[in-house]
């Protein structure tokens, strides 16, 4: 509706991922309107209402990768009425944690890590995109915007002019000159890549009409930084101070689940320069620190961390040092098993989520195994770098499940503060209904409490 009683209160649906501390660290929204081509109109009925609904699902994707591992969050979804009394929205919510929808309602860029020390100019900066492509509406890419960063993240230099894109890869390219940078002796950089996103004239609905140039339905996506650390750095440049330093990244699987692993830093040593001798290295936390050479990691040889970015700082003399980000990684997959978990019909097929090797409590080693009989069944998944985990699924005895109650707080779409509570005793969910099972639920909650 497009009254002035509507304004900033239409009727949505939105999807989030908060972290342990309550920011929002991933979401995404989408508002009721009859103009947007993802939606179909319901012929009118006579008095002036305006019914929409999506014919077709849409998929979004929410981006948990800032959430360290073992660590718990949550995740949120909203469905709203329209603001106004006497209209109502519903949705339905399915296949949560699989990414095994091709189409997305978020396009994304990514740009190609850097780690520049002293790049000789021009400088290549390169990335990935993809497309948003949703409910049979597809997106072009409109255009890339590449921004030079200082510090502080002020834009010291912004182009939309591409070296080289690849339409059908989905790559691109940039090229910075020496002449866009302001300082190449002692000053540190960051870069940024925006997408913007267009929609195609033969687009989908009748929404679109025929017009391309409607950028209004998918939103921009943005990759504020090319790596940990600064993206580009000039430091010590000059007076020969020649080390060619590279970073790196330790991994270990986290055997004992528990998020956190011993590394031995000296092992990145030997990656970060092949011939390091006559070289110091210390380890920091933080740029800062290593910039400052205060707070050295002390126990850099038996360091217990969890996943982190640490900073290098390689030495040659006290004039002469280089700082260089590094990661040290504590794998922990977690394996799952899918299937419908009774044998009502005779049997079941259980099925363990994707690794290189299967063992089940049955000596079977396939990643599926059909099951006859109730009991507790179990399979360690092993993944290609070696890191095992161990799920475990009960069969019980079919029987019927206490419907579980449902209390809705209702928020806008700008203002966030609704709930929706979902109480059951039941021990195991479908989102799917009823062809995965599992015990989600537990993990997800809203503002006001657990699920
Ligand atoms: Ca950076
Ligand atoms: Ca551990």
């Amino acid at each position: 509706m497009y009254d002035t009683s509507h304004t900033d209160n239409q009727a949505y649906f939105k999807a989030r991922v908060m972290n342990k501390d309550g920011e929002v660290v991933s979401e995404f929204c989408l508002v009721g309107d009859e103009k947007n081509c993802i939606f179909t109109k319901v012929p009118a009925g006579g008095y002036g209402y305006v019914t929409l609904y999506t014919a077709k699902w849409q998929s979004g994707i929410l981006d948990i990768s800032s959430i360290p591992n073992n660590e718990e969050f949550t995740v949120e979804f909203m469905a709203s009425r329209c603001g106004l009394g006497g209209h109502f929205g519903y949705a339905y919510v399915d296949d949560i944690c699989m990414l095994q929808s091709t189409e997305s309602f978020v396009g994304s860029v990514e740009t190609d890590p850097l780690y520049k020390i002293c790049p000789a100019l021009p400088l290549q900066v390169c990335g990935s995109y993809t497309l948003p492509n949703s409910g049979g509406v597809t997106a072009n890419l409109k255009t890339l915007t590449l921004k030079l960063l200082d510090p502080a993240g002020n834009a010291l230099y912004t182009t939309t002019t591409l070296a080289t894109l690849d339409t059908v890869n989905k790559k691109f390219c940039f090229t910075l000159l020496p002449q866009n940078f302001p300082n190449t002796t002692s000053a540190n950089y960051n870069v940024s890549v925006t997408a913007d996103f267009d929609v195609a004239a033969t687009g989908g609905g009748t929404g679109c009409g025929g017009g391309a140039g409607n950028t209004a339905i998918f939103a921009s996506a943005t990759d504020s930084d090319a790596n940990p650390g600064w993206d580009i750095s000039f430091l010590n440049c000059s007076g020969g101070c020649d080390i060619s330093v590279t970073t790196a990244k330790l991994s270990k699987c986290d055997t004992n689940h528990d998020g956190t692993e011993t590394f031995n830093l000296s092992d990145l040593n030997a990656l970060i320069v092949p011939a390091a001798g006559g070289l110091t290295f210390t380890y920091f936390k933080d740029y800062n620190s290593a910039f400052n050479n205060t707070g050295a990691i002390s126990n850099f040889t038996n360091y217990l961390s969890a996943s982190a970015v640490l900073y290098a700082r390689v030495t040659k003399d006290p004039g002469c040092y280089k700082i260089i980000p590094v990661n040290i990684e504590v794998k922990n997959p977690t394996a799952t098993i899918t299937g419908i978990l009774n044998v009502c019909s005779g049997s079941t097929v259980l099925k363990a989520s994707s690794g290189a090797t299967y063992l089940w409590s049955t000596g079977e080693t396939t990643q599926n195994i059909k099951v006859t009989a109730t009991g507790i069944y179990s399979v360690t998944v092993t993944d290609s770098f070696g890191c095992a985990s161990t799920a475990q699924v009960s069969i019980e005895p079919s029987q019927t499940a206490v419907s579980p109650t449902l209390e809705i707080t209702q928020p806008s779409c700008f203002v966030t503060t609704g709930t929706i509570k979902v109480t059951s005793p039941a021990s195991q969910y479908s989102f799917d209904n009823g062809v995965t099972w599992g015990n989600q639920s537990g993990k997800i909650r809203t503002l006001s409490g657990y699920v």
